[in-house]
């Protein structure tokens, strides 16, 4: 029952140092140097960095989108995630039009509930926002733990909110205390700009990029910011990209407003030219916002490193590229947007910022866990290791050179969007909730065990304030 974890250098958002870490059960019950066995199982954790597990805050699995749906489900999608080292992921629960919020959400509860290997919550991802929707959040926040919601600024006539719905929706969570997440891409202009190169005969993958701008990003994240400041409440940009929007968020936060952001691994280590690869591979390289220009990257990293972008989300939403990236086959448009990235985010963040001398080990937990358990309502049991969290941890070689490639990985998808990639470190041993999911890189979970997590309310705002005890926010 009891498992000791010995001589290990844990690594939080505030230290480095090297302890033993005593797991009873589900939590940690001690932290200390020369902790006594107790008759716990012992784990040798000498040369290895003991990390609290990833939080990815941004997974799409087991979705219909793009008419087609996500490939990886809560087992495979989860399976991967472990392996890479999250041990807990907020997926977005996609809401029907015309339905009631709670049907989607029993929907999302049985995709999830027998199948996830890790632990599990839930944003909103609203499809359609009228009366009725605002009407039944505050019921969905209260009552399952829903605490976040997306809101899309593109999509035209399929997602897409409007500034008044928007500007509605931030002042209903301010209300009641939950995040709003936006996807932030002026819709509008990119229809037109769609329509008009597919007028011109111009359908190959690397139009998705050239009909989507980072000006339109930086336009949205820039409205975005401004409607949240002016209904004073919270706001975190999901998927930023681009200099353009970074230069939104760190204007809007330097005037103190609670503006919030998050990047992806692909946005900081691909780049616009994979959308021109041969033979249609372009698509495996469509996400939207699009992959930008190299020199996006050093703004990303950047805003990384100072802390005005705050977390490292996979936005996973894997598409095979047999049969579903092919459905944009002469006609961009129709290429299904996302891609698998999951089971790589962990390790990427850490070779190419912490290895490479851009960010901090501390400021890579902060990224790459602490920072969504608070944002998202789940600090300090998730996101840090403190006597009394979940047993979440992440048994780390920093040593390992390896090649990431398709072959090896646990996504459900036929490619790897970072193959041939060469990276530093490795997950060797992933716990959750004091159980070896992942034991010497080998899986020993089991579909089912991952448990729902209902969240706080977004901390420090609103008549609900009071609920969200302990959960401070960088503001
Ligand atoms: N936005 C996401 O966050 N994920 C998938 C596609 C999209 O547009
Ligand atoms: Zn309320
Ligand atoms: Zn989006
Ligand atoms: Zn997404």
């Amino acid at each position: 029952m009891k498992k000791l974890i010995k001589g290990g250098t844990i690594v939080t958002a505030a230290d480095v140092y090297k302890g033993d870490i005593l797991i009873e059960g589900e939590t940690i019950s001690a932290i200390g140097t020369d902790l006594e066995d107790q008759g716990a199982e012992r784990i040798d954790a000498v040369g290895l960095y003991v990390f609290p597990g990833g939080i990815d805050p941004h997974t799409h699995l087991d979705m219909p989108f793009g008419g087609t749906t996500t490939k990886d489900d809560f087992e495979t999608g989860t399976i991967a995630a472990a392996f890479g080292g999250t041990t807990t992921v907020i997926d977005f629960c996609l809401t029907s039009k015309g339905a009631p919020l709670r049907e989607a959400v029993q929907t999302w509860h049985e995709k999830a509930q027998d199948r996830a290997v890790i632990d599990y919550g839930f944003h909103l991802m609203i499809g359609e926002i009228n009366d009725e929707v605002l009407l039944e959040l505050p019921g969905i926040i209260a009552s399952e733990g829903i605490t976040s919601l997306k809101v899309f600024m593109a999509y035209k006539n399929v997602f897409q909110a409007d500034d008044s719905t928007l500007f509605r929706i931030l002042l209903t969570a301010k209300e009641h205390g939950a995040l709003v997440m936006v996807h932030a891409e002026n819709g509008d202009v990119i229809d037109y700009l769609i329509a008009k190169a597919l007028a011109d005969g111009n359908t190959d993958p690397i139009y998705h990029a050239r009909t989507r701008p980072p000006e339109l990003e930086g336009e949205a994240t820039g409205r975005a910011a401004s409607l949240a400041a002016l209904a004073d409440s919270q706001l975190y940009v999901v998927h930023v990209t681009c200099a353009e929007a970074v230069g939104q968020i760190i204007e809007a936060r330097s005037k103190g407003f609670r503006v919030f952001g998050e990047t992806c691994p692909q946005y900081l280590v691909l780049d616009e030219t994979c959308l021109e690869k041969p033979d249609f591979e372009g698509a495996k390289y469509v996400w939207s916002p699009p992959l930008r220009k190299k020199e996006h990257q050093e703004a990303l990293w950047n805003a990384l490193k100072s802390g005005q972008l705050q977390t490292v989300g996979s936005d996973q939403c894997s598409f095979d590229f047999k049969g579903q990236k092919e459905l944009g086959r002469g006609d961009f448009s129709k290429i299904p947007n996302g891609g698998p990235t999951i089971e790589d985010r962990f390790t990427l963040l850490y070779s190419e910022g912490v290895r490479k001398g851009r960010i901090s080990l501390n400021r890579f937990v902060d990224l790459i866990a602490t920072q969504s358990a608070k944002l998202f309502g789940l600090f300090p049991r998730k996101g840090t290791i403190v006597v009394g969290s979940d047993a979440d941890l992440v048994l780390f070689d920093p040593s390992v050179e390896r090649t990431i490639r398709a072959a090896g990985h646990h996504m459900a998808v036929d490619y790897n969007a970072f193959e041939g990639m060469q990276v530093t470190g490795e997950p060797v041993s992933v716990l959750s909730r004091g159980q070896f999911v992942i034991r010497d890189k080998q899986f020993v979970g089991k579909a089912g065990d991952g448990q729902y997590l209902r969240r706080q309310r977004f901390a420090g705002t609103g008549p609900h304030a009071a609920e969200s005890r302990g959960a401070t926010v960088n503001r």
